[in-house]
Protein backbone atom coordinates (compact mmCIF):
# COMPACT_ATOMS: atom_id res chain seq x y z
CA UNK A 1 0.00 0.00 0.00
CA UNK A 2 1.60 3.28 -1.07
CA UNK A 3 -0.57 6.34 -0.59
CA UNK A 4 0.78 9.33 -2.44
CA UNK A 5 0.21 11.76 0.43
CA UNK A 6 2.65 13.12 3.02
CA UNK A 7 2.66 11.09 6.24
CA UNK A 8 1.90 13.29 9.28
CA UNK A 9 1.88 10.74 12.10
CA UNK A 10 2.13 7.01 12.52
CA UNK A 11 0.75 4.99 15.41
CA UNK A 12 1.18 1.29 16.12
CA UNK A 13 -1.80 0.32 13.97
CA UNK A 14 -2.80 3.45 12.00
CA UNK A 15 -1.49 6.46 10.15
CA UNK A 16 -2.40 10.09 9.53
CA UNK A 17 -1.77 11.70 6.12
CA UNK A 18 -1.81 15.29 4.95
CA UNK A 19 -4.83 15.71 2.66
CA UNK A 20 -4.54 19.46 2.04
CA UNK A 21 -4.26 22.56 4.21
CA UNK A 22 -7.48 21.97 6.14
CA UNK A 23 -7.81 18.20 5.89
CA UNK A 24 -6.19 14.99 7.12
CA UNK A 25 -6.74 11.37 6.12
CA UNK A 26 -6.86 8.90 9.03
CA UNK A 27 -6.10 5.35 7.88
CA UNK A 28 -6.70 2.28 10.04
CA UNK A 29 -4.77 -0.90 9.24
CA UNK A 30 -5.58 -4.54 10.00
CA UNK A 31 -2.65 -4.65 12.42
CA UNK A 32 -3.33 -5.68 16.01
CA UNK A 33 -1.30 -5.01 19.13
CA UNK A 34 -1.16 -7.03 22.34
CA UNK A 35 1.01 -6.54 25.42
CA UNK A 36 2.23 -3.26 23.82
CA UNK A 37 3.61 -5.02 20.73
CA UNK A 38 2.34 -5.08 17.17
CA UNK A 39 1.80 -8.69 16.10
CA UNK A 40 3.09 -9.96 12.76
CA UNK A 41 -0.32 -11.37 11.79
CA UNK A 42 -3.05 -8.97 10.60
CA UNK A 43 -6.74 -9.44 11.48
CA UNK A 44 -8.66 -9.26 8.19
CA UNK A 45 -11.21 -6.40 8.12
CA UNK A 46 -10.12 -4.95 11.48
CA UNK A 47 -9.31 -1.57 9.90
CA UNK A 48 -12.68 -1.40 8.14
CA UNK A 49 -14.65 -2.52 11.21
CA UNK A 50 -13.00 0.02 13.53
CA UNK A 51 -13.28 2.85 11.01
CA UNK A 52 -16.95 2.18 10.37
CA UNK A 53 -17.65 1.79 14.08
CA UNK A 54 -15.97 5.13 14.80
CA UNK A 55 -17.99 6.81 12.03
CA UNK A 56 -21.19 5.41 13.56
CA UNK A 57 -20.22 6.63 17.02
CA UNK A 58 -19.49 10.17 15.79
CA UNK A 59 -23.07 10.30 14.56
CA UNK A 60 -24.45 8.90 17.85
CA UNK A 61 -22.45 11.44 19.84
CA UNK A 62 -23.37 14.51 17.79
CA UNK A 63 -26.25 15.53 20.12
CA UNK A 64 -23.95 15.32 23.17
CA UNK A 65 -21.38 17.48 21.41
CA UNK A 66 -24.00 19.95 20.17
CA UNK A 67 -25.39 20.46 23.68
CA UNK A 68 -21.95 21.77 24.65
CA UNK A 69 -21.52 23.82 21.47
CA UNK A 70 -18.85 21.38 20.30
CA UNK A 71 -18.43 19.49 17.02
CA UNK A 72 -16.54 16.46 15.65
CA UNK A 73 -13.81 16.41 13.04
CA UNK A 74 -15.33 13.84 10.67
CA UNK A 75 -15.93 15.10 7.13
CA UNK A 76 -16.63 11.81 5.37
CA UNK A 77 -15.56 8.28 4.59
CA UNK A 78 -16.54 8.25 0.91
CA UNK A 79 -13.96 10.44 -0.85
CA UNK A 80 -10.89 8.47 0.15
CA UNK A 81 -8.25 6.79 -2.05
CA UNK A 82 -9.33 3.38 -3.40
CA UNK A 83 -6.40 1.59 -1.68
CA UNK A 84 -7.85 2.51 1.74
CA UNK A 85 -11.58 2.44 0.93
CA UNK A 86 -13.65 1.57 4.00
CA UNK A 87 -10.79 1.99 6.45
CA UNK A 88 -10.03 5.69 6.09
CA UNK A 89 -11.80 8.92 6.94
CA UNK A 90 -11.28 12.49 5.84
CA UNK A 91 -11.23 14.83 8.82
CA UNK A 92 -10.97 18.53 9.55
CA UNK A 93 -7.46 19.52 10.54
CA UNK A 94 -7.44 20.70 14.15
CA UNK A 95 -5.04 22.29 16.54
CA UNK A 96 -4.93 19.37 19.00
CA UNK A 97 -5.05 20.01 22.74
CA UNK A 98 -2.14 18.37 24.61
CA UNK A 99 -4.39 16.25 26.89
CA UNK A 100 -5.61 12.69 26.45
CA UNK A 101 -9.14 12.81 27.86
CA UNK A 102 -9.86 9.47 29.53
CA UNK A 103 -13.09 8.55 31.29
CA UNK A 104 -13.32 5.45 33.50
CA UNK A 105 -16.59 3.94 34.62
CA UNK A 106 -15.03 0.75 36.00
CA UNK A 107 -11.90 -0.05 37.94
CA UNK A 108 -9.26 -1.66 35.73
CA UNK A 109 -5.55 -1.78 35.05
CA UNK A 110 -3.71 1.36 36.12
CA UNK A 111 -6.91 2.64 37.75
CA UNK A 112 -6.88 -0.35 40.11
CA UNK A 113 -3.20 0.23 40.91
CA UNK A 114 -3.88 3.90 41.73
CA UNK A 115 -6.95 3.04 43.85
CA UNK A 116 -5.07 0.39 45.89
CA UNK A 117 -2.28 2.85 46.58
CA UNK A 118 -4.36 5.96 47.40
CA UNK A 119 -8.03 4.98 47.86
CA UNK A 120 -8.84 7.43 45.09
CA UNK A 121 -8.43 7.84 41.38
CA UNK A 122 -6.73 11.10 40.49
CA UNK A 123 -8.71 13.74 42.40
CA UNK A 124 -11.75 11.61 43.19
CA UNK A 125 -12.12 9.81 46.55
CA UNK A 126 -13.71 6.36 46.18
CA UNK A 127 -15.44 4.02 48.64
CA UNK A 128 -13.43 1.20 50.26
CA UNK A 129 -13.72 -2.36 48.99
CA UNK A 130 -13.58 -1.85 45.24
CA UNK A 131 -11.79 -4.54 43.22
CA UNK A 132 -10.51 -5.02 39.66
CA UNK A 133 -13.60 -4.75 37.46
CA UNK A 134 -15.86 -2.91 39.95
CA UNK A 135 -18.25 -0.34 38.58
CA UNK A 136 -17.38 3.11 39.96
CA UNK A 137 -20.10 5.11 41.75
CA UNK A 138 -19.66 7.79 39.08
CA UNK A 139 -17.38 7.85 36.02
CA UNK A 140 -14.07 9.58 36.68
CA UNK A 141 -12.02 11.86 34.38
CA UNK A 142 -8.44 10.51 34.36
CA UNK A 143 -6.45 12.67 31.93
CA UNK A 144 -2.98 11.92 30.68
CA UNK A 145 -0.38 13.55 28.52
CA UNK A 146 0.83 11.98 25.32
CA UNK A 147 4.17 10.27 25.84
CA UNK A 148 7.07 9.98 23.38
CA UNK A 149 6.86 7.12 20.87
CA UNK A 150 7.13 3.77 22.65
CA UNK A 151 6.34 5.20 26.09
CA UNK A 152 3.05 5.02 28.00
CA UNK A 153 0.95 8.15 28.41
CA UNK A 154 1.68 9.88 31.70
CA UNK A 155 -1.18 10.24 34.20
CA UNK A 156 -1.81 13.86 35.24
CA UNK A 157 -4.11 15.44 37.81
CA UNK A 158 -6.74 18.06 37.08
CA UNK A 159 -4.42 20.90 38.15
CA UNK A 160 -1.97 19.82 35.42
CA UNK A 161 -4.79 19.99 32.85
CA UNK A 162 -5.52 23.53 34.07
CA UNK A 163 -1.83 24.41 33.59
CA UNK A 164 -1.89 22.98 30.06
CA UNK A 165 -5.14 24.47 28.70
CA UNK A 166 -6.50 26.93 31.29
CA UNK A 167 -9.22 26.49 33.92
CA UNK A 168 -12.27 27.05 31.73
CA UNK A 169 -11.10 24.71 28.97
CA UNK A 170 -10.05 22.08 31.53
CA UNK A 171 -13.54 22.04 33.08
CA UNK A 172 -15.11 21.93 29.64
CA UNK A 173 -12.93 18.92 28.70
CA UNK A 174 -13.79 17.09 31.92
CA UNK A 175 -17.54 17.66 31.61
CA UNK A 176 -17.69 16.84 27.89
CA UNK A 177 -15.51 13.72 28.30
CA UNK A 178 -17.78 12.42 31.06
CA UNK A 179 -20.96 13.24 29.10
CA UNK A 180 -19.62 11.43 26.01
CA UNK A 181 -18.55 8.44 28.10
CA UNK A 182 -21.97 8.22 29.81
CA UNK A 183 -23.79 8.23 26.50
CA UNK A 184 -21.38 5.70 24.98
CA UNK A 185 -21.66 3.39 28.00
CA UNK A 186 -25.45 3.59 27.91
CA UNK A 187 -25.54 2.59 24.23
CA UNK A 188 -22.94 -0.15 24.76
CA UNK A 189 -24.89 -1.58 27.71
CA UNK A 190 -27.87 -2.03 25.41
CA UNK A 191 -25.61 -4.10 23.13
CA UNK A 192 -24.35 -6.34 25.93
CA UNK A 193 -20.98 -4.59 26.10
CA UNK A 194 -19.48 -2.96 29.18
CA UNK A 195 -17.61 0.19 28.14
CA UNK A 196 -15.12 0.12 31.02
CA UNK A 197 -13.15 3.17 29.94
CA UNK A 198 -12.26 5.19 26.87
CA UNK A 199 -9.96 7.89 25.59
CA UNK A 200 -10.95 10.98 23.60
CA UNK A 201 -8.76 13.58 21.92
CA UNK A 202 -9.99 17.10 21.28
CA UNK A 203 -8.76 20.00 19.23
CA UNK A 204 -9.80 23.45 18.10
CA UNK A 205 -10.97 24.07 14.54
CA UNK A 206 -10.02 27.14 12.49
CA UNK A 207 -12.82 29.11 14.22
CA UNK A 208 -11.65 28.08 17.69
CA UNK A 209 -14.53 25.64 18.22
CA UNK A 210 -13.90 22.71 20.55
CA UNK A 211 -13.91 19.60 18.32
CA UNK A 212 -13.77 15.86 19.04
CA UNK A 213 -11.02 14.22 16.97
CA UNK A 214 -9.23 10.91 16.54
CA UNK A 215 -11.24 7.65 16.48
CA UNK A 216 -13.96 7.23 19.07
CA UNK A 217 -15.26 4.36 21.19
CA UNK A 218 -13.47 1.61 19.30
CA UNK A 219 -11.96 -1.42 21.02
CA UNK A 220 -8.52 0.15 20.31
CA UNK A 221 -9.35 3.38 22.19
CA UNK A 222 -11.49 1.76 24.90
CA UNK A 223 -11.89 -1.32 27.07
CA UNK A 224 -14.87 -3.36 25.88
CA UNK A 225 -15.95 -6.25 28.12
CA UNK A 226 -18.66 -8.82 27.35
CA UNK A 227 -21.47 -7.92 29.81
CA UNK A 228 -22.46 -11.57 30.39
CA UNK A 229 -18.96 -12.33 31.68
CA UNK A 230 -18.63 -9.24 33.93
CA UNK A 231 -17.53 -10.49 37.33
CA UNK A 232 -15.57 -8.05 39.52
CA UNK A 233 -12.64 -9.42 41.50
CA UNK A 234 -10.35 -10.53 38.69
CA UNK A 235 -9.18 -9.12 35.35
CA UNK A 236 -12.13 -9.01 32.95
CA UNK A 237 -11.88 -10.75 29.58
CA UNK A 238 -11.40 -8.31 26.71
CA UNK A 239 -14.24 -8.38 24.16
CA UNK A 240 -11.84 -8.31 21.21
CA UNK A 241 -8.36 -9.41 22.26
CA UNK A 242 -8.91 -12.20 24.78
CA UNK A 243 -8.27 -15.03 22.30
CA UNK A 244 -5.05 -13.30 21.24
CA UNK A 245 -3.84 -12.74 24.80
CA UNK A 246 -4.74 -16.28 25.89
CA UNK A 247 -3.01 -17.82 22.88
CA UNK A 248 0.10 -15.65 23.30
CA UNK A 249 0.27 -16.60 26.98
CA UNK A 250 -0.09 -20.31 26.23
CA UNK A 251 2.43 -20.09 23.36
CA UNK A 252 5.31 -19.55 25.75
CA UNK A 253 6.19 -16.17 24.17
CA UNK A 254 8.48 -14.30 26.58
CA UNK A 255 7.11 -10.78 25.70
CA UNK A 256 10.66 -9.67 24.90
CA UNK A 257 11.41 -11.54 21.66
CA UNK A 258 9.58 -10.63 18.45
CA UNK A 259 5.96 -11.82 18.91
CA UNK A 260 4.96 -15.03 17.09
CA UNK A 261 2.49 -15.36 14.19
CA UNK A 262 -1.07 -16.10 15.30
CA UNK A 263 -2.64 -19.38 14.13
CA UNK A 264 -5.66 -19.16 11.78
CA UNK A 265 -8.21 -20.17 14.46
CA UNK A 266 -7.13 -17.22 16.67
CA UNK A 267 -7.23 -14.82 13.69
CA UNK A 268 -10.72 -15.99 12.76
CA UNK A 269 -12.11 -15.88 16.30
CA UNK A 270 -10.68 -12.36 16.77
CA UNK A 271 -12.08 -11.09 13.47
CA UNK A 272 -15.44 -12.48 14.55
CA UNK A 273 -15.25 -10.56 17.85
CA UNK A 274 -14.66 -7.24 16.05
CA UNK A 275 -17.51 -7.91 13.63
CA UNK A 276 -19.82 -8.97 16.48
CA UNK A 277 -19.06 -5.79 18.46
CA UNK A 278 -19.83 -3.72 15.35
CA UNK A 279 -23.06 -5.57 14.58
CA UNK A 280 -24.35 -5.55 18.17
CA UNK A 281 -23.63 -1.86 18.64
CA UNK A 282 -24.90 -0.58 15.31
CA UNK A 283 -27.67 -3.13 14.81
CA UNK A 284 -26.52 -3.53 11.20
CA UNK A 285 -24.67 -6.22 9.24
CA UNK A 286 -20.97 -5.61 8.59
CA UNK A 287 -19.97 -5.69 4.90
C1 LIG B 1 -3.96 14.20 14.84
N1 LIG B 1 -3.19 12.41 15.88
C2 LIG B 1 -3.09 11.23 16.69
C3 LIG B 1 -4.22 9.55 15.25
C4 LIG B 1 -1.85 8.39 14.54
C5 LIG B 1 -1.86 9.47 15.41
N2 LIG B 1 -8.17 16.23 13.22
C6 LIG B 1 -6.84 16.27 13.53
N3 LIG B 1 -6.15 17.41 13.29
C7 LIG B 1 -4.84 17.48 13.57
N4 LIG B 1 -4.16 16.45 14.05
C8 LIG B 1 -4.77 15.28 14.31
C9 LIG B 1 -6.15 15.15 14.06
C10 LIG B 1 -6.86 13.93 14.34
N5 LIG B 1 -7.39 12.95 14.59
C11 LIG B 1 -4.28 13.17 15.68
N6 LIG B 1 -2.17 12.91 15.21
C12 LIG B 1 -2.62 14.03 14.56
C13 LIG B 1 -3.07 10.05 15.76
C14 LIG B 1 -4.21 8.47 14.37
C15 LIG B 1 -3.00 7.87 14.04
F1 LIG B 1 -0.70 7.83 14.15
Amino acid sequence: MTLDLPLVARGKVREVYDAGADHLLLVASDRISAYDRVLPTPIPDKGRVLTQLSVWWFDQLTPVLASSGAAHHLLGADDVPAEVAGRAVLVRRLSMLPVECVARGYLSGSGTVEYRRTGSIRDVALPAGLVEGSRLPEPVFTPSTKAEAGEHDEAIDFAAVVDLVGADRAEELRELTLALYRRGAEIAEGAGIVLADTKFEFGLDADGRLTLGDEVLTPDSSRFWPAILWSPGAPQPSFDKQYVRDWLTSSGWDRVSPPPELPPHVVEATRERYVTAYERLTGTTFR
